[in-house]
């Protein structure tokens, strides 16, 4: 009996995919669009740690698919590469002064490696890496496509400011409010930025989500995030000022309910509004508030604080004079930075109100609005023309008489704001503007790429400007006979991401950034795999550089991603409830792998799963299981542990399972083997694995693809005989999903060319339906029951199935049986007496 030596076998066929070419994929005119299939992976940011087990998850799903649907007869387009600008490299280089390019590129051999070790069959030759000159040419050229279209602006942006570190921080780097590395008090400051004007997509962004064929709860987070809102601005006199407040309100039908109004501590009427006894207050509480964050600004939990103005807003609408106050809780960014407080209707202005004892005016029916906000539909009351109204009409009438009296007007809000697209580091791509005496200018695209420059030192310039400041050489141009400066900002690490999917299209082109006939050819992308993780930046920045290209005629399609799926996260530190206590998951006989939650406080808690992470010590490392058990048995695990979008536990006894069975393959391959023609129950059972492995594969329900393959194994291991034609057939279905070892039996069997490229079986639905009947059990010639069972039953056996039926056992007890009557495959009739 020969070893299963997926060691060896392993490289072997890996390299003889490569050096063949057996996924390299070409545009073929004469396969219709319908066969064509453009699948994508979420490509790698390349970090030194190497590739972690949530990857191979993603990429083995694809690979799957892609090779069932080659074998389908669809030409099939499925490409990696690396997104190799970010910040762990740079703060690498800061630390150790290694330039990022050399670390990144190590890194993405080493990333290359451990991929090609799995025997995925990605098209190798259109490999991209966002970091190279060739491809960022093309990040520029989109960059200034944006900027002539008037999507790309500068402005003065307040950014979190570290007085010590003296650099930019991202929201993530502030920590309660200090800095991440120094502890000192983050400021908020105004920096020059770049921004991209994505706001002027919000509605088509918002409205072609609904044909998009994502996960619901992706599109819910991008609506969220777009945050759309219909509403009205309306006019506040300012009481003894020669100037008006606007407001922004979800709520116009609760305007004889606002009792006061709020102003962000940033807003620029304030300085004129507050009245020389509060102007002293008001300067310290502004100053206070330019040390919080957005988010504990509007923390719900947080207490509510604010400053009276000293002014007064006039109601529009019954002329009442209400006081106006300086609070963090309203944000300049949104609306007109402005609020009407309606406490008896709106949580927020229900805490402030109660905080600062102002009144609390009822205007909707239906709650008790002194205990607490009364948020909900109801019967408008204390309202003059809108008493007795419901919210809808309520809000529709007032808006109808806000503006026939010109103090306001129907009006649409977003969350989104635009995109601040600029970083004052040094690993990523140069922004391709220059500032001249004549103002900013676009560099000429014979110029580009505008490439990085070779620097000495790697620290953040400490004026909020990147380390390229100090390139003179670099910085330091002239443009029309006249000095002028490079932009040092460089874009985000978003940028390379943003267009990536249609580089692959046409990774070498020189003179475009993609050939228009080799687009038209594959988009959009048909299947994109990737983490949740990616809900809205990422995928809404993409769909926003698509949609611009669009209008620009560039690119055919409104949209990049067709279909999107989200894998589930890999956890660790499994724990199951059995009988009581909690057990390792590698203890469970079938663990419940679709009911993994975090730890739910209050409850009994039934499983306990953790993240894998490097201060957990839970890491699994793919290379170690790939040495240990080979890439077809780490590929069929990950498959095989769950459903692909649920979340789900590692279990080392999971792997050694999966092992066993592709040993029992390979062992399978040494029986006698024979051309005769198999026994019917295996050819039925054959059939009936095709049809299951086919359509679950199609639908990417890989986990129960698998059990059916396992299941016509046991079937085989009944007869120990290698039927060498069914054997062929299996072979075919189990090649997408263990790749080394079909390929391995399928030239055991004497072929000569890669099962990659065969056809996919086909099955025949008669032979996939179970042979059953149904059994008439009669008793003294009367029907007492009816039971299924298999249809290849001798007489004896259907008497043992009648007598040993439950129902017929009542009939007969204390009786005897005084004749069978027995019509093969039809009844039983007992007479008894
Ligand atoms: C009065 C009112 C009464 C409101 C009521 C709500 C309920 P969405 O739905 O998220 O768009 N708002 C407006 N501008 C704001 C700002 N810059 N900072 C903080 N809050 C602001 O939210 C719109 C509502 O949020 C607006 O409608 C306003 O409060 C508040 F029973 O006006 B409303």
């Amino acid at each position: 009996m020969s070893k299963y030596a997926f060691n060896e076998i392993e490289p072997k066929w890996q390299k003889y995919w490569e050096e063949n070419k057996i996924f390299k994929v070409e545009e073929d005119p004469s396969i219709p669009k319908e066969k064509r299939l453009y699948i994508l992976d979420m490509f790698p940011y390349p970090s030194a740690a190497g590739l972690h087990v949530g990857h191979p998850e993603g990429y083995t799903a694809t690979d799957i698919w892609g090779r069932y649907k080659l074998m389908n007869g669809f030409n099939v387009l499925h490409p990696m590469g690396f997104d190799s600008f970010g910040l762990p490299a740079e703060n690498y280089a800061i630390k150790t002064g290694t330039p990022p390019k050399v670390t990144t590129e190590q890194n993405i051999e080493h990333f290359i490696k451990q991929i090609k070790s799995l025997g995925f069959g990605y098209d190798w030759d259109r490999e991209i890496r966002t970091h190279d000159e060739d491809y960022y040419h093309w990040t520029q050229w989109i960059f200034l496509q944006l900027f002539k279209k008037g999507l790309a602006y500068e402005s003065q942006m307040p950014i979190n400011w570290c007085p010590s570190c003296q650099t930019g921080l991202a929201n993530e780097e502030v920590i309660n409010g200090k800095c991440e590395r120094c502890s000192t008090q983050v400021e908020r400051r105004n920096i020059r930025q770049w921004v991209l004007k994505i706001t002027a997509y919000a509605d088509r962004l918002l409205e072609d989500l609904d044909n998009l064929d994502w996960p619901e709860s992706v599109k819910a987070m991008q609506r969220n995030w777009i945050g759309r809102s219909e509403g009205a601005n309306v006019t506040f006199e300012v009481a003894d000022c020669d100037f008006n407040l606007e407001v922004y309100t979800t709520r116009p039908d609760t305007l004889f309910g606002a009792t006061y109004m709020v102003v962000a501590p940033e807003h620029p009427l304030i300085d004129k509004m507050t009245s020389p006894e509060q102007k002293s207050a008001v300067n310290e509480y502004i100053k206070q508030a330019a040390l919080k964050s957005d988010l504990e600004r509007t923390d719900l939990a947080k207490s509510k604080t604010g400053v009276f103005s000293g002014a007064y807003g006039i109601n529009p609408v019954n002329g009442k004079k209400i006081p106006i106050w300086v609070a963090d809780y309203v944000l300049i960014s949104y609306g007109s930075g402005a609020i009407m407080a309606v406490p008896a209707h709106d949580t927020r202005d229900w805490e402030f109100a109660k905080q600062f004892d102002l009144p609390i005016v009822e205007v909707l029916k239906g709650g008790d609005v002194q205990q607490k906000a009364y948020t909900e539909d109801g019967v408008h009351v204390n309202s003059d023309f809108l008493d007795g109204l419901g919210k809808k009409e309520a809000i529709t009438k007032m808006i109808e008489w806000l503006e026939a009296n010109k103090c306001g007007t129907k009006a649409v809000n977003y969350k989104l704001r635009d995109w601040i697209f600029s970083r004052q580091r040094y690993w990523g791509e140069p922004i391709p503007v220059l500032h001249t005496a004549d103002g900013i200018v676009p560099v000429d695209d014979s110029e580009l790429p505008i490439t990085l420059p070779n620097v000495d030192s790697y620290e953040p310039s400490g004026t909020g400007e990147s380390p390229l400041v100090n390139i003179s050489e670099w910085v330091d141009v002239t443009y029309k006979g006249k000095a002028a400066k490079r932009e040092t900002n460089t874009m985000p690490q978003w940028a390379g991401s943003c267009w990536y999917y249609l580089r692959y299209l046409d990774p070498k082109n020189k003179d475009r950034f993609v050939d228009p006939e080799k687009e038209k050819y594959w988009m959009p992308v048909d299947l994109y795999v990737g983490g949740a993780e990616h809900a809205v930046l990422h995928l809404l920045y993409a769909r926003f550089w698509h949609k611009v290209l669009f209008d620009l005629g560039l690119v055919t399609t409104k949209e990049p991603f067709q279909k999107l799926v989200n894998q589930g996260m890999i956890t660790s530190f499994a724990y199951q409830r059995k009988e009581g206590s909690l057990v390792p998951i590698d203890e469970v006989e079938s663990p419940e792998t679709d009911k993994y939650i975090e730890i739910a406080t209050g409850e009994e808690v039934q499983q306990v799963v953790a993240k894998m992470s490097k201060s957990l010590k839970n890491v699994i490392n793919p290379d170690d299981i790939i040495s240990e058990f080979g890439a077809d048995t780490m590929r069929l695990y990950e498959m095989f542990m769950g459903p692909l979008t649920v979340s789900k536990p590692w279990s080392t006894q999971g792997v050694v399972g999966v092992h066993r069975f592709l040993n029992r393959v390979w062992r399978a391959s040494d029986w006698e083997s024979t051309t005769k023609e198999a026994p019917k129950h295996l050819i039925k059972s054959l059939h009936k694995t095709i049809k299951k492995v086919s359509s679950d594969t199609e639908n990417l329900e890989f986990n129960t693809a698998i059990s059916q393959m396992m299941i016509f194994v046991n079937d085989l291991y009944k007869e120990e005989k290698l039927y060498t034609e069914l054997w062929s057939q299996f072979l075919l279905l189990l090649s997408p999903y263990a790749p080394h070892l079909a390929e391995e039996l399928w030239h055991k069997l004497g072929k000569t060319t890669s099962i990659a490229k065969e056809q996919w079986p086909s099955y025949e639905e008669d032979l996939t339906k179970e042979d059953t009947i149904t059994l008439v059990l009669q008793i003294n010639g009367k029907v007492r029951a009816k039971i299924d069972t298999e249809a290849d039953i001798d007489k004896e056996q259907m008497l043992n199935i009648a007598k040993s039926n439950d129902r017929i056992k009542e009939f007969l007890e204390g009786k005897t049986i005084v004749k069978e009557i027995v019509v093969p495959g039809k009844l039983v009739n007992l007479v008894i007496k």
